[in-house]
């Protein structure tokens, strides 16, 4: 496929931005390639300065759930821009958006929306030390929550992609009262409560991991953390950026049956605007300001244009819920066409789903990292060069839309089952 121009755009990226790119993973650094520029994205399909047409399973890392460029949301946002595109004072349509989102998932009974999911994780892990007195949080190696700095400790996504799971420039007492356990260890989580008892403020948890690939919680797990907390006295955070409103309306929530504390929202909520939610039990988010003496603030927090396209995305969501059984459906073709290669591992929570390079089961941060990463980068090429744009990079996931028709999941599983 000719990449000339995405090339020349890249070269003068590179002498502008980090990498040429605002977000690392974008720079196709794991997977060996230049990155493809693109210029336009309309259903299940993006288009690139070059004029190829590719399959998208990126979906901008999750928003996309309708696909992009939904007429609806499209037209909604094009309406709400000609009263002005930013006010920073309360607006209507953001109580309207938060009663979806309340009514929704019932672990958040208030909420705070902000403008991006790093946003609304570490205002919820504030909140909730606001709230317990207590400052330790455990967080999961190759679990991602963002970029904020207490937070950049054994992280996945980015920093997995590029082997440095903690970053430069984040003083040690900065995360010092981040302590990490192993996902779906249940010992290893009950040793930190025994190491520090009384001092745990919360956990923060994806719910299903998908930012070291996805890996789902072991049966029981989830429960085993809510009892946990419960027992001592610490809160539950779910960081649903990825499962909010993908899993089911009620996202990870409403999948498994737990309610935690705090949940956090981004991506779809805003509909591919920049949205993040943090929300849970009252009287935790009575803690902030301007109720509390929890601080956090935004100027951009609730946009109007933000909230317009979250607005609209929740209630196509809201007005089918069989969306989910449609690319769910959808995501187990792709499931059982990448297993009958015999190349790959492949774990699956509803329409998220990662293919591994690996013989082994992959149930956490170290079975993971044992994946192939240069097959993983062949796995890609192959599937670009077929017309299809999937994660580049081993650790992210591949997100399905209500926009793959039959005839892209054909193509797909073509271009899974010539991969040799
Ligand atoms: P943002 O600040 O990127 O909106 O959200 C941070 C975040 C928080 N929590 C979870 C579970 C997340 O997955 C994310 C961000 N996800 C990555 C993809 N794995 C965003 C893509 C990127 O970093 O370029």
């Amino acid at each position: 496929m000719n990449t000339d121009i995405s090339k020349k755009l890249f070269y003068r990226a590179k002498g502008l931005m980090p990498g040429g790119v605002n977000s690392p993973v974008r720079a196709f650094n794991a997977v060996g390639r230049t990155p493809l520029f693109i210029k336009s994205a309309e259903g299940s399909r993006i288009y690139d300065e070059d004029g190829n047409s590719l399959i998208d399973y990126v979906c901008s890392w999750g928003p996309g759930i309708l696909g992009h460029s939904r007429p609806e949301v499209i037209k909604a946002v094009q309406k709400a821009c000609e009263y002005g595109l930013s006010y920073g004072a309360p607006t209507k349509k953001e109580s309207e958006l938060a009663e979806m989102i309340i009514s929704a998932v019932p672990a958040i009974e208030m909420l705070r929306m902000v403008s991006s999911g790093t946003e609304a994780v570490m205002s919820a892990v504030r909140a909730v030390r606001g709230f317990t007195g207590r400052d330790l949080i455990i967080k999961f190696t190759g679990c991602y929550h963002g970029h904020s700095d207490g937070l950049l400790v054994k992280s996945g996504s980015g920093l997995m992609t590029n082997a440095v799971p903690d970053s430069a420039g984040v003083p040690k007492g900065f995360t010092d009262n981040t302590l990490v356990a192993d996902y779906n260890s249940k010992e290893s989580v009950q040793a930190l409560f025994d190491k520090y008892p009384d001092k745990i403020a919360g956990i923060l948890v994806e719910p299903v991991a998908a930012n070291m690939g996805v890996v789902p919680p072991e049966d029981g797990f989830l429960k085993f953390l809510r009892d946990i907390t419960e027992k001592n006295g610490a809160m539950l955070i779910f960081d649903e950026v990825i499962t909010g409103f993908r899993l089911s309306l009620g996202g990870a929530c409403q999948y498994f049956g737990i309610r935690p504390d705090m949940v956090t929202l981004g991506k779809i909520v805003g509909g591919g605007m920049p949205l993040g939610v943090y929300g849970g039990r009252r009287e935790i988010m009575e803690c902030v300001s301007p109720l509390g003496r929890v601080y956090q603030a935004g100027t951009l927090s609730g946009n109007p244009i933000a909230v317009t396209a979250g607005i609209e995305t929740l209630k196509i969501l809201m007005d089918d819920t069989g969306i989910y059984d449609r690319i769910d459906k959808k995501a187990s073709e792709l499931e059982q066409a990448l297993s009958s290669t015999g190349l790959v591992r492949v774990n699956r929570a509803g329409s998220l789903l990662s293919a591994f390079f690996t013989k082994e089961a992959v149930s956490d941060y170290k079975s993971a990292v044992l994946s192939d990463t240069a097959m993983y980068s062949k796995y890609f090429t192959h599937m670009l060069e077929s017309g299809i744009y999937t994660a580049p990079s081993q650790f992210e996931a591949m997100f399905v839309s209500d926009a793959h028709t039959d005839e892209d999941i054909k193509i797909t599983k073509e271009a899974i089952i010539s991969f040799k």
